[in-house]
Parts: C-alpha cells; sequence; structure tokens
C-alpha cells in the first residue's frame, strides 16, 4: 500500500481549509445547569429570554470561523427543532435549528448539526425507541427506503428533516459517547447512504467516515498527525485515543489505507453547556492560542465550542475572549514577519490535494552570518505552527526535509507571537 498516493475527497479539502468551526451546545442543559440531561427533564425548562442567533454569528464571522455546529438534539433527545416526530421539542418556543441556518447564512457561515445517536428520551419514556427490540423492516423515509427497527427509522426521519428543511448542511456529527444503559444497534450504514444522498457535500464526523475524533476534549492534536489512517476489516487499527494513530507499526498492520483527518474538539469554558459557575474560567487569549496552535497548527481542525446562555445569548466573557482571539489570529498568524525580523513561531503548509507528504524536517536561520538549525518537526499536513525555544532575530530561514513519502512543496513563513511565555 502506498501513503502517498491517498487523497483527500472535495469536501474534506473544504472541510480542513476552514480551519476554525464552532461547536454550540445549547438545550434544557442549559437551563438546569446540568452538562448530560436525564431524557425525561421538562421541555418547558427549555425557554430563553431573548434568543439572538445572529449575536452568535456576528461574533464567529468576526473572529475568523467559518461553520457553526449546533447540537440539534444532545443525549437528552429534547429536539432544538419543531419536528414532525416527537413532541421532545421546542415545539411551543422557537426553531433555533432554523434561526442558526438563516443567521449563518447571512453571516457567511457553513451551517452543520449534532444529532446524538444516544437518546435517552427514546429510552426511558414510555413507548420510546431506543432499544426497544423491535424487527428491522422496509422503512419509506421520505423518498428513499432502508431495511431498520424503530430507532433507526426515527433517527433516518430525524436525519431527512433536519437535512431538507434547514439549507446547506456543512457537517454532520455524530458523538460517540453513549450514556444511556439499553443495548441498540446503530445503522450506520443506512445513515450515511442518506446523508451522502440529501447532504453530498456534508462532511459525515467522529462517528463517520470523513473526519475522525483527535482523542481528547483538551484542545490539542498529536505532534506527528496524519490524515493518511490504516484501516484493518474496516476499522481503524489503532484506537482513536492512541498516542499513535498512523504510525510504521499501524501502518504495517493495514489492509487499506484511508483519508481521515483529526478534529479538536474542545470548549471555551470547562464545560460544554452554560453554567453561570463558570463564567470567571472562559479561557483567555494566551491559551486559545496555544489550543490554535496545537490543532489548526497539527494539521487539524478546531472545533471550539461556546455554549449560549440562558438569554439564547454568547455570555459577555465569551465574546470578549473570541473577539480577541480572532484579532490575535489576524496580526499574529495571519501576518508574516517579514526578515530580518524577530519570529518565535514557524507555520510550514503542504498542499493536501497532493497528499500528506512530509515525515520530518529541520529548519535552519541566517543568524549573525551562518546557518543553525533551529527547529526539527516530523509532520506538516494542512499547517504546522511551530513554536521555537524562544524568539530569535532572523535574517533568513531555509527549510531541510529530512524525510518524505513522496516528493510536495511546503510553504513555510515566519511569525511572531507576543503572548507565547
Ligand atoms: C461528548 C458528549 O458526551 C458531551 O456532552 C459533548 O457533547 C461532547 C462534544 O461530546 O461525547
Amino acid at each position: 500500500m502506498d501513503a502517498s498516493a491517498v487523497r483527500p475527497s472535495a469536501r474534506q479539502v473544504a472541510w480542513q481549509r476552514q480551519e476554525l468551526t464552532a461547536f454550540v451546545h445549547f438545550g434544557p442543559n442549559t437551563f438546569t445547569d446540568l452538562e448530560w440531561g436525564t431524557g425525561l427533564d421538562d421541555p418547558a425548562a427549555f425557554a430563553p429570554t431573548a434568543l439572538d442567533c445572529s449575536q452568535w454569528t456576528r461574533t464567529l464571522a468576526g473572529a475568523g470561523f467559518k461553520s457553526v455546529i449546533l447540537t440539534a438534539k444532545h443525549h437528552d433527545g429534547f429536539c432544538l427543532w419543531p419536528s414532525k416526530f416527537l413532541d421532545h421539542s421546542v415545539a411551543t418556543g422557537g426553531d433555533v435549528v432554523g434561526a442558526l441556518s438563516v443567521a449563518c447564512q447571512v453571516a457567511g457561515l457553513g451551517f452543520g448539526v449534532y444529532l446524538s445517536p444516544a437518546d435517552l428520551y427514546q429510552e426511558k419514556a414510555p413507548g420510546g425507541y431506543y432499544g426497544n427490540g423491535s424487527p428491522a423492516v422496509p422503512s419509506r423515509i421520505g423518498e428513499l427506503e432502508y431495511v431498520v427497527d424503530d430507532y433507526n427509522r426515527f433517527y433516518l426521519n430525524q436525519l431527512h428533516e433536519l437535512l431538507t428543511s434547514y439549507g446547506p448542511i456543512a457537517e454532520v456529527w455524530l458523538d460517540g459517547a453513549n450514556p444511556t444503559s439499553s443495548a441498540q444497534t446503530y445503522a450506520f450504514d443506512a445513515w450515511f447512504d442518506l446523508i451522502r444522498r440529501l447532504a453530498p457535500d456534508a462532511t459525515i464526523a467522529v462517528g463517520g467516515p470523513d473526519v475522525r475524533w483527535v482523542g481528547n476534549e483538551d484542545g490539542f492534536a498529536r505532534e506527528t498527525e496524519w490524515s493518511v489512517v490504516p484501516f484493518a476489516d474496516g476499522a481503524m487499527v489503532a484506537e482513536q485515543t492512541a498516542r499513535s494513530v498512523a504510525g510504521p507499526d499501524e501502518l504495517a498492520q493495514a489492509d487499506e489505507l484511508r483519508w481521515y483527518p483529526a478534529e479538536v474538539d474542545v470548549s471555551i469554558r470547562p464545560g460544554w453547556f452554560y453554567h453561570a459557575a463558570e463564567d470567571t474560567a472562559v479561557k483567555q487569549v494566551p491559551e486559545l492560542l496555544d489550543i490554535y496552535r496545537k490543532s489548526v497548527g497539527r494539521n487539524a481542525v478546531l472545533l471550539l465550542n461556546i455554549p449560549p446562555d440562558r438569554r439564547g445569548l454568547f455570555a459577555d466573557p465569551d465574546v470578549e475572549a473570541l473577539t480577541a482571539f480572532g484579532a490575535a489570529i489576524r496580526e499574529y498568524y495571519d501576518t508574516a514577519v517579514k526578515l530580518p525580523g524577530r519570529v518565535n513561531v514557524l507555520d510550514l503548509r503542504e498542499d493536501i490535494e497532493q497528499g500528506q507528504q512530509i515525515e520530518s524536517f529541520a529548519v535552519d536561520a541566517f543568524t549573525e552570518g551562518s546557518w543553525q538549525e533551529i527547529a526539527t518537526g516530523t509532520t506538516i499536513g494542512h499547517r504546522r505552527l511551530l513554536p521555537l525555544d524562544k524568539p530569535l532575530q532572523l535574517d533568513d530561514v531555509r527549510l531541510r526535509i529530512l524525510s518524505t513519502r513522496a516528493e510536495t512543496e511546503v510553504h513555510l513563513s515566519t511569525h511572531y507571537d507576543p503572548t507565547i511565555s
């Protein structure tokens, strides 16, 4: 197998180039102060007093985000849109999915949905479908047909509703977490088939074939982060959380290689949902930039969660942090330092349409009359942001490729970020 020959799909290229995606966790938990609802929470608890999705999208677009993924349904089963298929939703008070999809279109942002496979309402409510042991039977889902059981029919109907009612969908996020006690198999093949038919440009993330979970929720990718990932018998050779998922040991066990890039999901607050007690724990610019270097700057997409408060607005501390984060990216990372100049971060890029090739590299600097090695690294991929041990005054830089899978072009630029201590 030739790892140098593996290429991303067009939808994966577009996804990776976004670099910054926002996650929005919003639902009954916002009002009950929980992270995981019980499934039997009173739908009336969800009562934002001043919902304005355009405040979210204005803030996010201003900070450089390119798309937004909303928890249309979290594990508690409550739906943020008035679904035809159940009442446990915003039925009586506003369509958050609709409002956000419109706000995204106005702001020029992509719009994605998180639809939790685990569903505590369907597990616990009388007559619920989750794990009810029903047989798989031919089932019409809109104009499509699949042979599925009750819960998978319900889930496909929800997907169909979301993918046909709310404009183009950029990403469908299938969370792998399972807080339920009963057993329910998921008809992934049917789900993926329906998503491909109804939203061919959407990436299917985490539980899906286009984007993998990086393996932690702390905001960092690996220093060696490959998008070419070994599979055996249809599954990744390594666990998603493994220290190495695509190194020589894993490659040796593969019967197939796939382009399967990493996404780093992390929250701007300790929790995924809004809790007033965490207003003083919003991550600030130096930490956000550290996360940026370790996610976007390690060949991943950053999926940063910002949870709206009980008004249905991003809270002031989050807006301030996001705005400052966006300004810092523009100033330190979108703008290169012209040499001679003071530098403490290197930015390296491969064109992923040519695959991912570089295995290791070194960077030399011309300083005080001679070339000296100032940094080494392993993978590059879409983008590698490599902080130096200390700021250096540099006259010139050069890149040495130490090992590569195939010939490719690498773009190198020099930067200065004063927040690096
Ligand atoms: C996890 C969930 O259990 C959390 O509540 C959150 O949605 C996070 C993004 O994924 O698996």
